[in-house]
């Protein structure tokens, strides 16, 4: 930053960019089984929830079927409650730890999580409908076919992560946050017994350095969650009653309201019956109404609240950013502030947690690290709401990342160094639909 390009090196950049464009086309395709993508293909090799929405932008970029494709194959997964699981087993593979033995989730139509993760598919779909190449008669058939799924999917959310009626939403496990491996999840996640695991064997720690991933702790605590959902069968009134971890997450929160208000928009375009939309506006309001319940003056950003103790975490995320992408805009200026001053301690945008705080590590999933689709919807949010230099810093700045490294899980904000898996569905994605 700062210094000019000469011709040159613009000659350069764009011929990397034009080449890049093919490669992200390359990893789409290489992790492709059909009617689903991989995140990558040995450490992730079954079909994920929001990394499926995510990737399906990128289909559209040159395959507009593929695309459709892949969200109808996440939605044929629903379970008869509306919840859309966060892993969908379509094939079996050894490469990962734990399948569906573990997870004895047989509620749904396939094997399955048993539990969900950020619900951006309805956001997704209305882009693929009423973007920029949408409105043909196919796209408004699809998003027809696909509406009320969304609109179950929602509704469950409220029913089964909201059932005291708070207007933001409860995850029930780190892995339904999508941001597994947050510091906001080490206390409520202390309580749990995990007395009752036994022995396992991690896949992940074969395949990525153990540095990056969570530690054994972390892990006996996933499962013991995993084995408390699935001893009550799932059900959605025993898990809000009595799962040990239980924290609002406004990573979900944010992603939700920005998807009902989509939801909203693209059932008007269908023309669908105003009792449906007045559901749909009636969540939107509940969620306006709550959402200031996770503004932490003391942080001076939204936090994470757990319900079980009533505190809130002491230092903000990325997700924190994302109050504009919901379309929350009284902190805004606060926000931006904290954004500058997290700028001022690493060079490349948005680490996913406090860069300021003593337990940032910006090669540890979630605890440093950045992630290229989070801050597509950052600075979706931010453009917006009018904050287009910072918008352009966040895009510019995933850029440089992508050019430095191609397409990993995700970049160290520091050194611009891949962290986690390689080949990764998203970030290819992510450059197709919004960086090349
Ligand atoms: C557990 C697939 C997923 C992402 C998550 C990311 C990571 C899984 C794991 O990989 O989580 O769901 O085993 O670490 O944290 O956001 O969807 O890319």
């Amino acid at each position: 930053m700062g210094r000019h390009m000469s011709s040159d090196e613009h000659v350069d950049v764009d011929d990397r960019i034009a080449a890049l464009a093919q490669r992200a086309k390359q990893v789409l395709e290489d992790n492709d089984r059909g009617s689903y993508t991989v995140p990558t293909a040995k450490l992730y090799p079954f079909q994920w929830n929001w990394d499926s929405a995510f990737v399906a932008l990128g289909w559209a970029q040159f395959d507009r079927e593929r695309a459709w494709l892949e969200v109808e194959t996440l939605l044929s997964a629903q379970w008869p409650s509306g919840m859309v699981p966060h892993i969908v087993f379509w094939a079996e593979q050894d490469t990962y730890f734990p399948g569906p033995d573990v997870w004895r989730a047989d509620n749904g139509p396939h094997p399955s999580s048993g539990i969900s993760q950020p619900p951006v598919l309805a956001s997704v779909i209305t882009q693929l409908a009423l973007g920029d190449s949408g409105e043909s008669e196919t796209d408004r058939a699809k998003a027809d076919a696909a509406f009320d799924s969304l609109n179950r999917w929602h509704q469950w959310w409220h029913t089964a992560r909201d059932p005291k009626d708070l207007g933001v939403m409860a995850i029930s496990h780190p892995w339904e946050s999508g941001r597994d491996n947050l510091p906001d999840w080490d206390i409520p996640a202390a309580a749990i017994d995990a007395s009752g695991v036994g022995h396992y064997e991690r896949r992940d720690t074969k395949l990525v350095d153990a540095s990056m991933r969570p530690h054994k702790h972390d892990y006996d605590r996933y499962l013991a969650l995993v084995k408390f959902g699935a001893d009550q069968g799932w059900d959605d009134a025993a898990i809000a009653a009595g799962n040990e971890f239980w924290v609002v997450d406004p990573g979900v929160t944010a992603i939700l309201l920005r998807a009902e208000r989509d939801l909203l928009r693209l059932g008007q375009w269908l023309g669908r019956d105003v009792d449906e939309l007045a559901s749909v506006s009636g969540r939107i309001e509940r969620m306006e109404g709550g959402y200031d319940r996770m503004w932490n003056a003391a942080a001076g950003s939204y936090t994470s609240i757990d319900l079980r103790s009533g505190e809130y975490a002491t230092a903000g995320t990325s997700a924190s950013f994302l109050a504009a992408y919901a379309g929350i805009t009284e902190r805004t200026s606060e926000l931006v502030d904290e954004l500058a001053s997290w700028s001022e301690h690493c060079p490349f945008l948005v680490p996913s947690f406090d860069p300021r705080d003593s337990r940032f590590e910006p090669n540890r999933y979630w605890r440093g690290p950045v992630w290229a689709m989070v801050n597509y919807m950052i600075s979706t949010g931010l453009a917006d709401v009018g904050e287009g230099e910072w918008a352009d810093r966040i895009r510019v700045s995933t850029r440089d990342l992508v050019l430095e490294s191609g397409f990993p899980e995700s970049f160290s904000p520091t050194t611009a160094e891949s962290v986690g898996g390689l080949h990764f569905a998203w970030t290819a994605a992510i450059w197709l639909a919004w960086l090349s």
